[in-house]
């Protein structure tokens, strides 16, 4: 056990910064040993702090402090004090200049927070508390200053040196080292200061901003990646593009930098003027990165660039303020995706995730509000609620004040706040001083974690024509948190007539042109609505393109769904609708058992979608997708994984063979030939072949795997070889599936992203156990020290091959647990992110249930634990 117990901190704990730094004026002289820190900070009192000034408090993680010196005087070892965590100086004037050199050892950070090396290169990560382990800071959002930074090195080795703003000097030193300096005109905070050094290519582009400046845009990669840019640049300038037109936000530095670096605990990093990212996040050519891949890129490009507003120029107060950044700012890319591609599909992907991962977090020990009251760890708090679920509350917002009355309030948000570090309630209160509407009872959302349930009822008055429909809230308790008070919900609906037509949603008998789809606000824990003029009993289409993150229960029949899969104008509500008739048919396998007859209705949807060539094929790519097993998982009571995956696996067998000639059929139509393109048609056409080609091959169809196989070989693009090399690892053809490997893996073994793809692949196949797991941690490319190595064996073992992680004699939980402690002792942040499984014991059935929390236990148990893990495992174990 660790000596002394993390201590929590609170929200209602905030008082304002007692000293802030108006100039940090730093130096690095970087070395292979180590590096030396020079930082000079001007410090004045806070005129807004109350009571008489304490000492200077400034925060220090892994440094080792070489000199202070407070206005030119170099202070004497008992005029401060050095805690190992702090450095506390207890006499300080009013203004005053503090100059610290602390030593740092870069290549040995593990952690890979703060400066540590990657590659050969020198980098950074800051947010959330990384500064603190460059220097001793006032490591805390609020405190917000103009940084100017020097970096000394190597010339041969490290002839790129980069670091926020613009580059103002550069030149020669002794020994073969040079400088450059660079000057960051805009005050941040210091989790957004960066700092890169190493031998990187440069790949150069422009951008003429709306009012005619020319931004300079730079990619740095290793040389062997060079021709893997140009999508970054690409999304890169649409992002900048869309940001003017939609937001009226315009870039203001000179120089805009992305870099590209392998090791790294997340996707990407928005420091001002000079954003990291994970290479699997960034470098894309058609040979090596797949459909999903460029569409990640492109909206994590978008992100960290529209932080660059939403974040940077205002951002938090305090980390309980995260979702400020985090959820607006999803918000934003996701409508930029929207915009770039099919909105509907992109609509679905955001909901598929949030249901699946954000509702079981909601749902789990670690629930917590959009706006936390409380934490450990910061880092364990960058979580699906911060981010999906905080898009979501804004997505709310624009939907209740409109398009037109959302911008107004982001543009009095982006102008009252220009410079400053607020909170989630000054962003509502923007919105409600910019168009007048009161969001008093809204603010519940960021306050009051758990998904709320509304349960649906109707009736139909056939002698009044009316019909009736009943929805009541409530919202589950959470640990800390019960008796919730209602919400206020915006849900969309329409009604569909007998033949499938949308009626007119009358409230008032007397309106003449009501309209098809209206939202509802509800306020109340029950809510009664009438319709009137309606003429037959309505199917009901509810809380169309997901206009809430609730869970909706309503008992639909197998025959409404098939109906709305068939009519539903709301394209992301007929894709609903066949998930929930997916989802009724293979729960009532679970339930059966395997062997149990599968739904003719389902077969004819299919059999619809298959045929179908009016349809949107963008929509029909995803509605061919059933459930994931991890959905099924979240909707279980106490989740039964074997007879999950087993009626999943029938299901899909049973429509496999029921529709093997139109599989064929949709195979050879949408095969392309042509230059690849990412456009929304060509990836559902992929799409579409590569689902077809999965299907053939779970059904061992001969020519399917002949197609398979074939398709491996010619491939020109990554997305085609990567589906049929899925499709064959996830089939039963041992032969084929190794032949397959091997020759991807020949191929692909230089570049690192492709070969954590044939990790991913293999880790996520139902035909691999726990003991073909531990042979590819033993493969010569598996690389501890690398998390996307980890996370695309040991996290995509974990999160994704369901069945065998939870394998029935617990040996997946105590393979965890032990990974989990090896990991915890280099790098906390990546150990407490793969505990997640594990904090989910108590959904599941009693023989997976009492393993799990086993496992949680060996962890508990061992000492030492990092805050990280430490704060997972307690909160999963807690009453
Ligand atoms: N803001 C960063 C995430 C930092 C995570 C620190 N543990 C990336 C992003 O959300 O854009
Ligand atoms: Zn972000």
């Amino acid at each position: 056990m660790r000596s002394t117990q993390p201590q929590t901190i609170y929200l209602s704990e905030y008082r304002v910064p007692e000293y802030l730094i108006d100039d940090v004026d730093l130096r690095f002289s970087l070395f292979e040993d180590g590096a030396r820190v020079h930082s000079t900070l001007t410090v004045r009192r806070n005129p807004e702090a109350k009571g008489t000034a304490g000492p200077l408090t400034l925060d220090g993680d892994s440094l080792t402090l070489e000199a202070v010196a407070l206005d030119g005087q170099t202070l004497a070892g008992d005029a401060y004090e050095d805690t190992g965590d702090q450095l506390i100086i207890p006499r300080v004037p009013e203004r005053f200049s503090l100059e610290v050199v602390t030593w740092i050892e870069p290549q040995n950070n593990t952690r890979l927070e703060g400066l540590y090396k990657s590659s050969g290169m020198f980098c950074t990560q800051c947010e959330a508390e990384g500064f603190r382990c460059i220097t001793f800071y006032p490591d805390r959002p609020d405190v917000m200053a103009r940084f100017r930074t020097r970096i000394e090195a190597d010339k041969s080795r490290y002839p790129v040196l980069l670091s926020n703003g613009n580059d103002v000097e550069r030149g020669d030193l002794a020994d073969g080292r040079h400088f450059v300096t660079w000057e960051d005109p805009f005050p941040k905070p210091c989790y957004l200061f960066a700092l890169v050094a190493g031998d990187l290519v440069e790949k150069r582009d422009g951008f003429r901003t709306q009012s005619g400046r020319d931004i300079d845009l730079r990619m740095y990669v290793e040389p062997r990646n060079a021709d893997k840019c140009d999508h970054a640049l690409d999304s890169l300038k649409r992002a900048m593009r869309w940001d003017e037109e939609v937001y009226g936000r315009e870039y203001d530095l000179d120089i805009f930098m992305i870099v590209a670096v392998d090791d790294f605990n997340m996707g990407a990093m928005e420091n001002k003027g000079l954003n990291i990212f994970n290479s699997s996040c960034v470098l894309a050519s058609q040979d090596t990165a797949t459909d999903a891949t460029f569409q990640r890129i492109e909206a994590i490009v978008a992100h960290e660039y529209f932080h660059n507003w939403s974040g940077n120029r205002v951002t938090c107060r305090d980390w309980f303020q995260l979702s400020l950044k985090e959820g607006f700012t999803v918000f934003r890319d996701s409508e930029f995706s929207a915009d770039m591609g099919s909105p509907t599909v992109k609509r679905i992907e955001d909901v598929t995730l949030l249901r699946t991962a954000q509702f079981a977090e909601d749902a789990g020990p670690m629930a917590h509000p959009v706006r936390p009251a409380s934490y450990m760890e910061i880092s364990n708090f960058y979580t699906l609620t911060i981010y999906e679920k905080g898009a979501e509350v804004v997505r709310m917002i624009r939907n209740l004040l409109g398009a037109e009355g959302f911008r107004k309030g982001s543009d009095l948000y982006f102008e009252r706040h220009d410079g400053q570090a607020v909170t989630t309630d000054d962003f509502v209160r923007a919105m409600e001083d910019a168009t007048g509407r009161d969001l008093g009872q809204f603010r519940l959302w960021y306050e009051q974690a758990g998904t709320p349930v509304l349960a649906v009822t109707d009736e139909y008055d056939e002698a009044r024509g009316v019909y009736r429909l009943s929805i009541e809230q409530r919202i589950p308790d959470t640990p800390g948190q019960s008796h919730k008070k209602p919400q206020h919900i915006p849900f969309a609906l329409g009604l569909l007539g007998e033949g499938g037509e949308p009626l007119p949603l009358r409230l008032d008998p007397e309106e003449a042109h009501a309209p098809t789809e209206r939202v509802l606000e509800l306020t109340e824990a029950r809510h009664t609505f009438e319709f009137h003029g309606v003429s037959a009993r309505p199917v009901p289409s509810l809380l169309r393109h997901f206009s809430a993150p609730v869970r909706v229960q309503y008992a639909w029949s197998r025959e409404q769904l098939l109906f709305l899969v068939r009519h539903d104008p709301d394209g992301f509500n007929r894709w609903d609708a066949g998930q929930r008739l997916a989802v009724d048919v293979i729960q009532s396998l679970v339930v059966a058992g395997p062997d149990a007859p599968v739904e003719p209705a389902l077969v004819t949807a299919f059999r619809e979608l298959l045929t179908s060539t009016t349809l949107d094929q963008a929509l029909v790519s995803k509605m061919l997708q059933l459930p994931s097993e991890a959905y099924l998982i979240e909707l279980a009571e106490a989740a039964d994984v074997t007879a999950i995956h087993k009626a999943r696996e029938q299901v899909l067998r049973q429509l496999a063979t029921e529709l093997r000639d139109e599989l064929l059929a949709v195979y050879q139509r949408n095969r392309q030939s042509g230059d690849y393109a990412v456009t929304p048609e060509a990836v559902a056409r992929r799409s579409l072949a590569n689902t077809a080609l999965a299907w053939l091959l779970t059904i061992n169809d001969d020519e399917g795997r002949a197609l398979a196989e074939a398709q491996f070989r010619q491939a020109d693009n990554m997305t085609d070889r990567m589906g049929a090399l899925r499709a064959l690892v996830h089939s039963d053809q041992a032969e084929a599936r190794t032949a397959a490997l091997d020759a991807f893996y020949q191929r692909y073994q230089d570049d690192p992203q492709v070969v954590e793809m044939w990790f991913a692949v293999q880790a996520s196949s139902h035909a691999n156990g726990l003991d073909a797991i531990q042979a590819l941690m033993q493969h010569p490319a598996f690389d501890w020290k690398n998390p996307n190595k980890v996370r695309s064996v040991i996290g995509v073992f974990a999160g994704q091959n369901l069945a065998r992680f939870h394998e029935a004699d617990g040996s997946g939980y105590r393979f965890l647990a032990e990974q989990v402690m090896r990991l915890d002792d280099s790098n906390p942040q990546i150990a407490a992110r793969l505990v997640t499984p594990l904090t989910r014991w108590r959904k599941f059935a009693p023989g997976h249930s009492s393993g799990m929390r086993s496992a949680l236990e060996r962890i508990r148990d061992k000492s030492g634990l990092s805050r990280d893990v430490y704060e997972v495992v307690h909160k999963s174990l807690a009453d």
